[in-house]
C-alpha cells in the first residue's frame, strides 16, 4: 500500500517567490535562467572571455586584402562547433508539439480510491507543463494533417513528477506494446522513398491496419474529426491505458484519466485542414500561445473512470485492453478536478523539446495495471531519453522535481548536480542517507502472480469489431458523412489494389453502408454482405457534438472583417465592439495594409483604419468566422477583387459563420452562390445557412449588430 501524502516544506520556496504555489515551478526553474534583453549584458565565449568582434575569422591580411583564416581562432570555431551540434535527436514519435504551463487543482477529494496527494488535497495548486503533439510527423511538419494528438501532463506534485502521457483519442491502434515499432514503421513515411510526410494516406499504414484487426476501433476515431481539431484547446485528453488508484484501507482500484475542454471539442473540417496545413503549419502552436498571451487561458475537467478491484471480469471487454473504451454507460466519468493552462514558454528547446514524459513516473497512491502496452511502455519512455537527451536527462531544469532528489544515482555524461560526502553507497558507515520510511514512500502493490510463462492475451482481447461498431453508430450524421470522407481520401492515396479492396472488406464488419459507399469510392469491389451483424448499439460522449461548453461561446474565436475604402463605420465598428465585448478577436482585412477610410471620411484625415492583413495575406481558413459590412463603394471594392469572393465563398464551403449588413448583404449572398435562399430582408437579423444579415444598420439600431454577434454565438 501507497502511503499518505507527505509534506516537504517546499510552500516556502513558493511563498519566497510570488506568494503562490503555481511559482513553485517557475522558482526552480528561475535557478537556471538567464535574461538575454539585460542592457548589462555583453558577447563572450561559452568559458566566459568577452568578445569584440564575433562576425569576422581571424585571417592573415594585408592591405585589407583577405588572406587565408587561422585555425588558431578559438573562440571562432567556438561558435561554429556549438552551431553544428545544436540538433539533438527528434521524438521518434510526437515529434512535432507544443507546450505550456500551467496547474492543476482538485474540486473534490479522490480520498475514497487513492491516498496520493495530488488527487485528495483540494487545497493543492499542483505546477504542471502540458505537451500537445501530432504523432507521426518530423518536428517541422504542419500542424493541422490527419492525426492522433498526443496529450502529455507533467504534475509537479510534491512527492515527486505524475506523468500522463495520453493522447486526444481514447483507445490505441495496438494491444501489446511489442507490436509498436511495427505500427510506428508503417504510419511513418515509407522507407524507400521517405514518402509521405505526416500522413496516414498511404499503402503501409492502411496494410497495417488490416493485418491488425486489433486496429478498428482505433482507426474509427482517427478518419473521424477527432483527429482534425481546431485546436489545443479544444480536444479531450485521455490517459488511455488502464492505471491503479490504492488507498489506506489496502483497497485497489482501476482507474482511466480524462480531460474535456471547457470550450468544448471543435474540429476542422478536412478541406481546411488540408490547406491551413500549407497556408500556417503553424496554426496550432501559435493559437495556444496566443490564447495564453492574451489570458484567454484553456482548462479542462479532470476526470476519472474507476472499476473496483474485484470487478474487472464483469464486462464483455478486457479493461486491461487499450483498444476498447469503458462505455460511460458501464463506468460513469466522474469530475473531480480541473487543469488549466496558463503560461508560455520562455524558450522553446529547452522546455517544450527538452521535457521527457514517461508513463512510468507515477507517484503512492498510482500504480500499473498488467495493461501490457502500458507495461510496455514504461520501458521505453525511460529508455528513448537517452538517445535524445541523454543519461542525466532526468536533471535538466524542465524535467526535474520540485520536491527534494537524493540517491547514489551518479555521474554520467553531462551530470549537473554536485553531491557533497563520503560515501556514494548504501549502507555506509556514516548512515548517510537511508532510504526513506515505508509509510512516506512509494509502496509496491502486494499482488499475488502465478502462472505460465507464455506469450499470451486474455481472450477477450480477440474481439475487435463491437466498439468500432458503437463509436461509428455513436456519430450524428455528418460525422458519419465525415467518416465515409476520410476513409475515400485515404484510400485514394493508397495505389496497390491489395490494400484498398482488402480495407473496404474490413469496413463491412463495421457498417456495410460505410463500406458499400467507400469501396464504390475508392474503386474497390462493393461488399453486397456486411462481415457481421451491425448491433446497432450507441453510447454516449463518442460524438463530439455531445461535447460542448456549457453555454455557448465566441472566446477567443478569429473573425475576419472584410473592409475597402467606403466602409459602413457604423457597422464595422458595431462588430468590433460586439466581439471584443465576446472575448472574441476581431481582425481587420482589407485590399492592403496601408489605411483604408470609411464612407464620408476623408483620405487627408490621417486616420483611417489599419488593416491586420490584407486579403492575400491570410486566407478564410486563419478564421472562425467572416463579416462583411455595407458601404456601396467597398463592396463594389471586394465584388471585383476575385481574392475576396474567395474569402467569403470559402467560408461558406468550410461551414463558418458568415455576417453581413447593408450592401455587404448581397455580396455575400452572390458570394455563396446561393440560388433560391433568402436571408436579406428590411432591417431584419435573418439567419439561415450559418449566415447572418441585416439590411439596415443605423447608429440607433446599433442594438441589432450586438444581436447579430449573439446570434452568431449559436452556430461558431
Ligand atoms: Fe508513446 C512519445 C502517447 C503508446 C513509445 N507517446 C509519446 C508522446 C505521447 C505518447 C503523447 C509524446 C510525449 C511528449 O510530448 O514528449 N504513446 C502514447 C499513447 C500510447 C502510446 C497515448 C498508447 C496508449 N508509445 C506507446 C507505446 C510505445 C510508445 C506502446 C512503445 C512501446 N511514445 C513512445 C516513445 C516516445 C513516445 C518512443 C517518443 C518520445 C518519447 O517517448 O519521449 O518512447
Amino acid at each position: 500500500m501507497a502511503s499518505q501524502a507527505i509534506s516537504t516544506g517546499l510552500e516556502k520556496v513558493q511563498q519566497t517567490l510570488d506568494g503562490s504555489v503555481e511559482g513553485q515551478k517557475l522558482a526552480d526553474l528561475r535557478k537556471d535562467m538567464k535574461n538575454y534583453h539585460d542592457p548589462n549584458n555583453v558577447i563572450t565565449t561559452d568559458y566566459g572571455v568577452k568578445q569584440w568582434n564575433t562576425d569576422v575569422w581571424l585571417k592573415v591580411s594585408n592591405d585589407n586584402k583577405t588572406g587565408p583564416m587561422l585555425l588558431e581562432d578559438h573562440a571562432a570555431r567556438e561558435k561554429i562547433n556549438r552551431f553544428d551540434h545544436e540538433r539533438i535527436p527528434e521524438r521518434v514519435v510526437h515529434a512535432r508539439g507544443a507546450g505550456a504551463f500551467g496547474t492543476f487543482k482538485m474540486h473534490k477529494s479522490l480520498s475514497e480510491y487513492t491516498n496520493a496527494g495530488v488527487l485528495t488535497d483540494t487545497s493543492r495548486s499542483t505546477p504542471l507543463f502540458t505537451r500537445f503533439s501530432t504523432v507521426l510527423g518530423s518536428r517541422g511538419s504542419g500542424d493541422t494533417v490527419r492525426d492522433v494528438r498526443g496529450f502529455a501532463v507533467k504534475f509537479y506534485t510534491e512527492e515527486g513528477n505524475w506523468d500522463i502521457v495520453g493522447n486526444n483519442i481514447p483507445v490505441f491502434f495496438i494491444q501489446d506494446a511489442l507490436k509498436f515499432p511495427d505500427l510506428i514503421h508503417a504510419g511513418k513515411p515509407e522507407p524507400n522513398v521517405e514518402v509521405p510526410q505526416a500522413q496516414s494516406a498511404h499503402n503501409n499504414f492502411w496494410d497495417f491496419q488490416y493485418l491488425h484487426p486489433e486496429t478498428t476501433h482505433m482507426f474509427m476515431w482517427q478518419q473521424s474529426d477527432r483527429a482534425i481539431p481546431r485546436s489545443y484547446r479544444m480536444m479531450q485528453g485521455f490517459g488511455v491505458n488502464t492505471y491503479t488508484l490504492d488507498n489506506d484501507k489496502g483497497e485497489r482500484f482501476f482507474v482511466k484519466f480524462h480531460f474535456t475542454p471547457q470550450l468544448g471539442v471543435h474540429s476542422f473540417v478536412w478541406d481546411e485542414a488540408l490547406k491551413l496545413a500549407g497556408q500556417d503549419p503553424d496554426f496550432h502552436r501559435k493559437d495556444l500561445y496566443e490564447a495564453i498571451d492574451s489570458g484567454c487561458f484553456p482548462k479542462w475537467d479532470f476526470g476519472v473512470q474507476i472499476i473496483p478491484e474485484g470487478r474487472q471480469d464483469e464486462f464483455e471487454f478486457d479493461i486491461l485492453d487499450a483498444t476498447k473504451i469503458w462505455p460511460l454507460e458501464d463506468v460513469p466519468l466522474q469530475n473531480v478536478g480541473e487543469l488549466e493552462l496558463n503560461r508560455n514558454v520562455d524558450e522553446y528547446f529547452t522546455q517544450t523539446e527538452q521535457i521527457a514524459f514517461c508513463t512510468g513516473h507515477v507517484v503512492p497512491g498510482i500504480g500499473f495495471s498488467d495493461d501490457p502496452l502500458l507495461l510496455g511502455r514504461n520501458f521505453s519512455y525511460a529508455d528513448t531519453q537517452l538517445t535524445r537527451l541523454g543519461t542525466n536527462w532526468q536533471e535538466l531544469p524542465i524535467n526535474r522535481p520540485v520536491c527534494p532528489v537524493m540517491n547514489n544515482n551518479r555521474d554520467g555524461q553531462l551530470r549537473h548536480t554536485i553531491t557533497k560526502g563520503v560515501a556514494n553507497y548504501w549502507p555506509n558507515r556514516f548512515e548517510a542517507t537511508p532510504p526513506a520510511k515505508k509509510e512516506e514512500s512509494y509502496v509496491d502493490w502486494p499482488e499475488q502472480v502465478a502462472g505460465m510463462k507464455q506469450r499470451l492475451q486474455s481472450k477477450k482481447f480477440k474481439e475487435h469489431y463491437n466498439q468500432a461498431q458503437l463509436f461509428y453508430n455513436s456519430m450524428s450524421p455528418p460525422e458519419k458523412g465525415h467518416i465515409t470522407a476520410a476513409l475515400g481520401f485515404e484510400l485514394d492515396h493508397c495505389d496497390d489494389p491489395i490494400v484498398y479492396e482488402r480495407m473496404a472488406q474490413r469496413l463491412a464488419d463495421i457498417d456495410l453502408s460505410l463500406a458499400q459507399a467507400v469501396a464504390d469510392q475508392v474503386g474497390a469491389p462493393v461488399p453486397q454482405k456486411a462481415g457481421r451483424e451491425n448491433h446497432g448499439k450507441t453510447s454516449k460522449m463518442l460524438s463530439q457534438t455531445e461535447i460542448q461548453p456549457k453555454e455557448p461561446t465566441i472566446e477567443t474565436r478569429r473573425v475576419a472583417i472584410l473592409i475597402a475604402d467606403g466602409y459602413d463605420a457604423v457597422a464595422y465598428n458595431g462588430i468590433v465592439a460586439a466581439l471584443k465585448g465576446a472575448k472574441a478577436i476581431p481582425y481587420t482585412i482589407g485590399p492592403k495594409r496601408n489605411p483604408i477610410y470609411a464612407a464620408g471620411e476623408s483620405k487627408d484625415s490621417g486616420k483611417g483604419v489599419k488593416p491586420h492583413h490584407h486579403f492575400e495575406g491570410m486566407r478564410s481558413t486563419m478564421f472562425d468566422s467572416v463579416f462583411v459590412p455595407g458601404g456601396a463603394d467597398s463592396v463594389s471594392t471586394l465584388r471585383n477583387s476575385g481574392r475576396a469572393l474567395h474569402w467569403v465563398r470559402e467560408a461558406f464551403a468550410h461551414l463558418k459563420a458568415i455576417g453581413a449588413t447593408g450592401e455587404g448583404v448581397e455580396f455575400v449572398r452572390d458570394a455563396c452562390a446561393l440560388p433560391g435562399i433568402e436571408f436579406s430582408s428590411s432591417g431584419d437579423v435573418v439567419d439561415s445557412y450559418g449566415v447572418v444579415t441585416a439590411s439596415k444598420v443605423q447608429p440607433e439600431n446599433f442594438k441589432e449588430t450586438l444581436k447579430m454577434a449573439k446570434g452568431a454565438k449559436e452556430f461558431v
